[in-house]
């Protein structure tokens, strides 16, 4: 069945490669991120590749008041099926003395108050529809706090936290709540988190085999196709090398 999906962050990495999925089994999307560039031309791809409706919606999650104006009672996202809260970032890599605290606030007002807001914004099209299912990108990080991890760690703790409550206060709206805690993957968030030390970035990789964004993607698609009355609560997925947030075999 076709079905109306919104992805946040879908200018890279996970969301891009969840986008090209979904859009690959034959469903419409509204995708979302700062970078217009890279979403127009994804949507532009995906019509043509797809034969699908994609709508771009440019906006900083971080913001209440785009978030809202962007998503709240706009009348294409009635109806809607699936929300994928993906966008999100680490910023750093310091113990928690050394940390920066304009980088903290940012983790917090991204990867939980834009959360947040996203899901607010949009429940309404999603209860409209008398089903639904929001899929939440949670991390290992958010499974085991590592050392350097801090504030990226609570945020992600935070997401697991706030999906079970969902999945509660839901249910009464037959909205599944799914998270997905994925290990170390190689996408473009190193280069985010240690702010464009490409070096740095590509270390992060080196010695094994990473998840890559297709896994990710592969693993939400299947959870968001099983039958109406199953729903996946939590997954915790790393790559063969990994084995929890600190025990990585190179
Ligand atoms: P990328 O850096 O490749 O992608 C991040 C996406 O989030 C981009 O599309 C970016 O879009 C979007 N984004 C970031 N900040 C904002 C913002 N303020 N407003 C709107 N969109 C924003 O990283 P990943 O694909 O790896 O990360 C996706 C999610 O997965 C994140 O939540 C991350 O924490 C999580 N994760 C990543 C893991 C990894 O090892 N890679 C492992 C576990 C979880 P734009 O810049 O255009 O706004
Ligand atoms: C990203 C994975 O290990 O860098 O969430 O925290 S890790």
């Amino acid at each position: 069945m076709r079905k109306k999906i919104l992805v946040t962050g879908a200018s890279s990495g996970f969301g891009n490669a969840i986008a090209r999925k979904f859009a690959a089994a034959g469903n419409d999307l509204i995708i979302t991120g700062r970078r217009a560039d890279r979403l127009e031309a994804l949507a532009a791809e995906l019509r043509e590749s797809a034969g699908i409706d994609v709508l771009v919606k440019v906006f900083d999650v971080q913001n209440r008041e785009q978030v809202f104006a962007a998503l709240h009672g706009d009348p294409a996202l009635e109806n809607l099926d699936l929300l994928v809260n993906n966008a999100g970032l680490a910023l750093g890599r310091d113990h928690f003395d050394q940390g920066n605290i304009d980088d903290w606030e940012t983790m917090i007002d991204t990867n939980l108050k834009g959360l947040l807001y996203v899901t607010r914004a949009v429940l309404p099209g999603l209860i409209s529809n008398g089903k639904g299912h929001i899929i939440n990108i949670g991390s290992t990080a958010g499974k085991e706090a590592y050392e350097k991890g801090n504030v990226y760690c609570a945020t992600k703790t935070a997401v697991d936290a706030i999906s079970q409550s969902m999945r509660i206060d839901l249910l009464k709206h037959r909205i599944k709540v799914t998270v997905v805690h994925p290990g170390a993957s190689e996408t473009e968030f190193s280069m985010v988190r240690f702010k464009g030390d490409a070096q740095t970035a590509k270390a992060v990789y080196e010695g094994y085999k990473p998840l890559q964004a297709e896994d990710i993607a592969d693993t939400v698609h299947y959870c968001a196709n099983l039958p109406e009355h199953v729903c996946i609560n939590s997954v915790v997925m790393t790559c063969t090398s990994q084995a929890n947030s600190f025990y990585l075999y190179k």
